[in-house]
């Protein structure tokens, strides 16, 4: 019988894993679960992580530095060759937002677990991921969907016509960096100087775009998966406003306090630009949320780290989900079989000092993890792990469900009351304060919340 389409696009049955720490312990599992030999990958630094251990084959690709190891693009094809995988999982971080890569992947035979190099690159450049978004009819922050001008004037008029305050990113940019807050107007010509500047020395491109500047918003993001068939949906909401320096601390699903009539629409014009852009496999849109509206800001077009609280409520295995896309498997899901249930929260746990925050490496002698009904940890720690200076300071998620978000928030108490981990610093002591607190039981929390938490804290 000839094979359909859908049987011989994308087969393989070797991932290779090109990551570390929990992700890749994550990915591996559910490469297991769908009958999947797996490939780990490690740097000198990571020989004795147990990832290594529990995959079919690992092979280590290189020193500690990250550049020259989960960072080495010919390193990871060649141990991809030596293997025998037939895919590339990415993971987040690292390599997984880089078009040049997912297209060397699929140069070389094997297929990226992730979008097409093209929608990275799309996305990539947060101006034409704006003009996908406005055209699919994805509402966006004020401000035009084109790179500003040189002329000075012409820059004068557009800030005129959003309105300080304003907001000056760089197309390159995202997750925080190269973008510019700008009052008002005496000092907009000195702020573009400046971000141009930045964004040539760190993107390669001085390209920018102006936006309407929020002061309060919330961070909400949509959590999105598509197949190469045509078909996509959305599993929901998360918020993810409690963040520092940029850096996610805790996640929750759904986002409180947000009525299903107004976020409706937004998911589906979300799967509406999915299937604009011919989109692939997981994604997730953010957006700012203020006086009651959305507005757009950037696509990651990888699996996010905050990806569980998403999975908690919606039932749906997000890991293996997108492995199945990338098999070419028609998605295995309807919009109208979507049905989010309870409340999720997440915890980061990372290994700093809980004062200064600076990372904080070192053994881990004592730990004692939480476990019950409603409570996952997804970690690759172990008594006596070294924890390494040379990567992200994530050791664990907590990850807690329960029916309503009051009922999660005292699952989380209990859970971080029953965490020990000894030998190193960690935030679990700033995590304990944290779910005490009234304001953030009220869901009442916008993006700057935690750090004024955290300055008051000091000055007490
Ligand atoms: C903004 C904004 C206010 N107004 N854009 C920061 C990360 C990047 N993804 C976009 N960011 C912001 N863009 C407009 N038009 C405020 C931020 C912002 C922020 C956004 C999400 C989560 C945390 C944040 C912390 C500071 C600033």
């Amino acid at each position: 019988m000839p094979e359909t389409l859908e049987q011989s696009a994308g087969r393989f049955d070797t991932v290779l894993i090109a990551n570390r720490g929990e992700i890749a312990v994550r990915i591996q599992r559910a490469c297991r679960e769908l009958g999947l030999k797996t490939v780990a990958i490690c740097s000198e630094a990571d020989r004795q992580a147990p990832y290594g251990k529990t995959a079919d084959s690992f092979l280590c690709i290189g020193p500690s530095t990250a550049a020259k190891s989960y960072l080495n693009q010919d390193a990871i094809l060649l141990a991809a060759r030596l293997a025998g995988a037939g895919a590339i999982h990415p993971g987040y971080g690292f390599l997984s937002e880089n078009a040049a890569f997912a297209d060397a992947v699929e140069k070389a035979g094997l297929v990226f677990i992730g979008p097409t190099a093209s929608s990275i690159a799309i996305m990539g450049d947060k101006i034409s991921a704006k003009r996908a978004m406005m055209a699919a009819g994805v509402p966006c922050v004020p401000g035009p969907d084109t790179a500003l001008p040189d002329d000075p004037a012409t820059i004068e008029r557009i800030a005129l016509e959003i309105g300080y305050p304003v907001i000056i990113k760089a197309a390159g940019g995202g997750g925080g960096r190269g973008m510019r807050v700008v009052p008002k107007a005496d000092v907009l010509h000195e702020a573009i100087a400046l971000t141009r500047e930045e964004a040539r020395k760190a993107f390669g491109s001085r390209s920018l775009y102006m936006e309407k500047f929020l002061e309060h918003p919330r961070h909400i993001e949509i959590q999105v998966i598509c197949d190469d068939h045509g078909n996509a949906v959305w599993l929901g909401h998360r918020d993810c406003s409690m963040q520092r320096r940029h850096q996610k601390v805790v996640e929750e699903a759904p986002a409180p306090g947000i009525a299903p009539d107004i976020i409706q629409p937004v998911g589906l014009a979300c799967v509406q630009a999915c299937l604009q852009i011919g989109y692939r496999g997981v994604g997730t849109f953010e957006f700012l949320y203020e006086d009651g509206a959305f507005y757009f800001i950037e696509m990651n077009t990888r699996l996010q780290v905050e990806h569980p609280v998403t999975e908690m409520t919606s039932g749906v295995d997000i890991v293996q989900a997108q492995i199945r896309a990338a098999q070419g498997h028609v998605l295995d899901l309807i919009q109208g079989d979507v049905t989010c249930e309870g409340h999720s929260f997440e915890c980061r746990i990372n290994a700093e000092d809980p004062e200064t925050f600076l990372p904080s490496a070192g053994v881990v002698t004592h730990l004692a993890l939480p476990a019950g009904p409603g409570i996952r940890v997804d970690t690759h720690i172990h008594a006596g792990y070294k924890v390494s200076p040379y990567y992200d300071s994530l050791i664990a998620k907590l990850i807690v469900h329960a029916p309503t978000r009051a009922e999660a928030m005292a699952r989380m108490r209990e859970a971080l009351a029953g965490t020990e981990v000894e030998g190193i610093s960690t935030n679990i002591p700033f995590l304990r304060a944290l779910f005490k607190d009234g304001a953030f039981a009220q869901g009442e929390t916008d993006i700057h919340y935690l750090e004024q938490w955290l300055k008051l804290r000091r000055a007490t």
